[in-house]
């Protein structure tokens, strides 16, 4: 895609990215505090809209793609991973931001989000963890809390949650952290330098659900108990350290990143032009070079 309109970085307002389709999120839901954040956050990379594809799945959250005047690509529910890899691999010049629920993420999509970490596309990947399935009016979630009373769960969960920070980090994610809409710079920042890293970059954003969600976890209270990583001097550097961190989930409200690889690995696209390479000049040997072409 050509970058010849593309204005100069600092032209870029939050503005410029938001549409003119009005959410139709409840008062009050967590969603419109993220979609702020991205906003902000795409000013700060200043990439033009139209080099921007936007993906999700199906879900309140999911909407977030019609909001924005990037493409988008409101999806099927769970399947917001593999179209977006196709998107990046077909046109690498784009810029690629998956969004989705906590449902579409780890329940339908679950299988979706290990083989989205190891094949390490360059995009970024924004769940919004409202524990709940708001959309389809208040089902437990992957996410829910043991004991959690919902529509399917009256009597309360009888399952313990899926901990999607631990999630990716076993599966080897290089860029993962977490914001909430009570902290808009916080979350930002995380969303612009997931945009920024080379690779599959994950930001669970905590984002209540004020119609089925829990009370302790509206705004008001994540302000309460939101802890930064940077201010508890955590190094993103320190895998170990970021798995003991997120496994906390669930019991503490950590912001900011986790982990960052400081040696990320290539992306897919890259490994795929530096095979190409390798096969049009001739470093690979013949054999090895029929070999990939040989059907089995
Ligand atoms: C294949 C398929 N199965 C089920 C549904 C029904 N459905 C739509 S959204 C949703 C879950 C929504 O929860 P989540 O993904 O967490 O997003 P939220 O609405 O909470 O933002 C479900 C089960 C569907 N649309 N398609
Ligand atoms: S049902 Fe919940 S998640 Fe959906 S728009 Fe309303 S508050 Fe937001």
């Amino acid at each position: 895609m050509t970058t010849a309109t593309a204005r100069p970085v600092e032209d870029y307002k939050a503005t410029d990215y938001k549409s003119t389709l009005k959410p139709i999120w409840c008062p009050g839901c967590g969603d419109f505090g993220v979609v702020q954040a991205i906003y902000r956050a795409l000013a700060a990379v200043g990439r033009p809209p139209h080099e921007i594809a936007f993906v999700s799945g199906i879900g309140c959250s999911s909407r977030i793609p019609g909001y924005t005047t990037a493409y988008g690509f409101n999806s099927v529910h769970g399947r917001s991973l593999p179209i977006a890899q196709g998107i990046k691999l077909a046109n690498q010049d784009l810029l690629v931001i998956v969004a989705g629920g906590d449902g579409d993420a780890f329940a339908i999509g679950g299988g979706h989000v290990a083989h989205g970490v190891r094949r390490n596309v360059d995009l970024t990947y924004i769940v919004m963890d409202n524990q709940i399935y708001g959309l389809t009016k208040g089902q437990a979630s992957p996410t829910s809390p043991r004991g959690l009373k919902t529509s399917s769960s009256a009597l309360g969960s009888l399952e313990d949650p899926v901990n999607p920070l631990l999630y990716v980090l076993s599966y080897g994610a290089s860029y993962v952290a977490q914001g909430t809409p009570a902290d808009m710079k916080g979350l930002a920042d995380v969303i612009e330098e997931g945009i920024r890293f080379p690779g599959f970059a994950f930001i669970n954003v905590q984002s209540p659900c004020v119609t089925y969600g829990q009370a302790e976890r509206s705004l008001k209270a994540q302000k309460a108990m939101m802890e930064s990583l940077a201010d508890l001097g955590h190094d993103p550097a320190d895998r170990l350290k970021a798995i003991a961190l997120a496994a906390e989930y669930g019991t503490k409200l950590y912001t900011g990143v986790f982990y960052r690889n400081p040696d990320p690995p290539p992306t897919y696209g890259a490994a795929t032009r530096q095979r190409q390479e390798e096969m049009i000049h001739g470093a690979l040997p013949r054999e090895r070079i029929l070999e990939t072409f040989r059907t089995p």
